[in-house]
């Protein structure tokens, strides 16, 4: 089919006519109520969250019916104009080097745009049968300082919400505006559930919403914080942007034309605290796991499997690897990887019972080579400032404090410093995507300022380090250590003599 946007749409009225191995829903769709309201309706909370969502409300009869989701999109209006036309309808397709599965996904009943209609969001918050409010919002989305976790009482959209003006910005103020909303109906309370990459993730959103809340109305914070949870959670499935060629080849499989379908690995993992304010959809029919205490799993997920993608992206940015799965098909990457996890990180973790952590890190390398994703090193590469503390930072901070040495660590920083110059090693320009892209960039300026007459390459780039270091907000107290700023300079300094492949070569001969 050349042009498949002539398909018939994929609708609910044109599910019977699907390929026999397309699984659907089969649920009476048409009676689900909004029991979930998810802010951050991308691809990732469309092929995790929502299919898990999907296999709890099959599996619960009547029961499930209560746990349809209300998608919302702060901003941009593509995800609901493209799913407007499918009623909500999309399909997941779960990727392997040589299978696919079709899924059609219908959790999702409504997709809203904060922007376009802010008072139907802050009601669907404020709704009787909303019970969850779920977020997938990126780690900016917090609006936190990312090294120590507070809200950025600086942050300029911050400032704008906090200020009253007539209607939220950002995630954080509609969360409250929502609760107040909520609280002065005489409503009951929400669990509020972060699925983002952040170290303690449930944690830290309730620290910022607090502290918003606060600020505009100390009666409020007292409710949520009495009344709503926030467990944390580790979250895991590599779900790339989806392309053009997505969407093509899926609505080729469908024979109907699916035009925002998502793609993603057939891994899949949710370790969720067990503190729901007002119930939960029977989401462990979907494999999610409940526990007391998810942080050691965060933990677990954030420094191997997420640490890995941003040292693989930034090392392929900069040699010309588009995807990971080209960027761990190098020699000198893929033993840099395994070698980073089991010397220099696996002994960072903390205790996790009944876990082979040593079968967990084996499975990585598999994960990071499915070569059906296409996961681009440039996606992963972007907002570094948010990522890197949990990342990389944390597990240095830990090996420092025990006198442990950590060449490859530091060679992961030194990537991202080295990507932060905004030019690949043939010389061709990217632009650097980052909320702190310009507080970086005037650190970075300094540097070359500060470094101009330094010959010695060492020496030139300790002080490089050292400047970009002082930036307190992404490395905390870091910069002012000695061993930090000594080892990432060395790696730099490998980075700029050797190239990213020379100066893998070296840290792969380390001990
Ligand atoms: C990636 C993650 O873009 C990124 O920052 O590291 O989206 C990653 O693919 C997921 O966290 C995997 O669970």
């Amino acid at each position: 089919m050349s042009d498949i946007t002539q398909l018939p749409r994929l609708h609910p009225d044109r599910l019977g006519a699907l390929p026999a191995v397309v699984r659907r829903p089969s649920y009476p769709r048409e009676r689900l109520r909004a029991g979930i309201v998810h802010l951050g309706v991308g691809a990732f909370h469309r092929g995790h969250q929502a299919e898990i969502t999907e296999a709890a409300i099959e599996a619960a009869g009547e029961r499930g019916l209560q746990w349809g989701i209300v998608g919302v999109s702060l901003r941009r209006p593509d995800t609901r104009d493209a799913l407007k036309a499918q009623d909500g309808l999309y399909t997941l397709s779960l990727r392997s080097a040589d299978a696919e599965q079709l899924r059609v996904i219908g959790a999702l009943i409504d997709v809203l745009v904060a922007e376009e209609d802010p008072e139907v969001v802050l009601d669907r918050i404020a709704h009787r049968d909303t019970r969850i409010v779920s977020l997938t919002v990126t780690e900016k989305g917090y609006c936190h300082d990312p090294a120590t976790g507070a809200l950025n009482r600086e942050d300029r959209v911050i400032v704008e919400d906090l200020c009253g003006s007539a209607h939220p910005v950002t995630a954080i103020g509609y969360l409250a505006r929502g609760l107040q909303r909520r609280m002065e109906r005489g409503l009951g309370p929400v669990t509020l559930l972060s699925c983002d990459n952040l170290a303690s993730n449930g944690d830290t959103l309730r620290g910022v919403l607090l502290a918003f809340c606060a600020e505009i109305d100390p009666a409020l914070r007292d409710w949520v914080a009495a009344r709503c949870t926030f467990p944390n959670s580790m979250v895991d499935r590599i779900v790339p942007k989806t392309t053009a060629d997505d969407i093509a080849r899926v609505s080729g499989a469908l024979g109907r034309y699916d035009a925002w379908p998502v793609v993603g690995e057939p891994f899949f993992q949710w370790v969720i605290e067990e503190r729901f304010a007002a119930g939960r959809p029977d989401w462990e029919a979907g494999g999610a796991q409940f526990v007391a205490d998810a942080k050691p799993f965060e933990v677990l997920k954030h420094r191997l499997v997420n640490g890995s993608q941003s040292m693989m992206a930034y090392m392929g940015v900069l040699a010309g690897w588009p995807t990971t799965d080209r960027v761990i098909a190098q020699p000198a990457v893929r033993t840099f990887i395994s070698d980073t996890m089991a010397r220099e990180t696996q002994p960072t973790l903390p205790p996790l019972p009944g876990l082979d952590v040593d079968a967990y890190r084996a499975s990585l390398l598999p994960r990071f080579t499915n070569p059906a994703l296409g996961h681009r090193t440039r996606q992963i590469a972007m907002d570094g400032s948010q990522k890197i503390p949990q990342r990389l930072l944390a597990p240095i901070r830990e090996r420092i404090a025990a006198g442990l040495p950590f060449p490859r660590l530091a060679l992961g920083v030194a990537a991202w410093l080295h990507f932060l110059r905004g030019y690949d090693e043939s010389g061709n320009a990217f632009p650097i995507e980052d909320p702190l892209a310009q507080p970086l960039a005037a650190a970075m300026a300094q540097a070359a300022r500060d470094t101009e007459k330094l010959f010695d390459a060492h020496a030139r780039e300790r002080t490089r380090v050292r400047i970009i270091a002082g930036f307190a907000p992404v490395f905390g107290d870091l910069g002012q250590s000695h061993e930090f700023v000594d080892t990432v300079a060395t790696q730099l300094e490998a980075l700029c003599a050797h190239g990213v492949t020379g100066a893998l070569t070296r840290v792969n001969q380390t001990t």
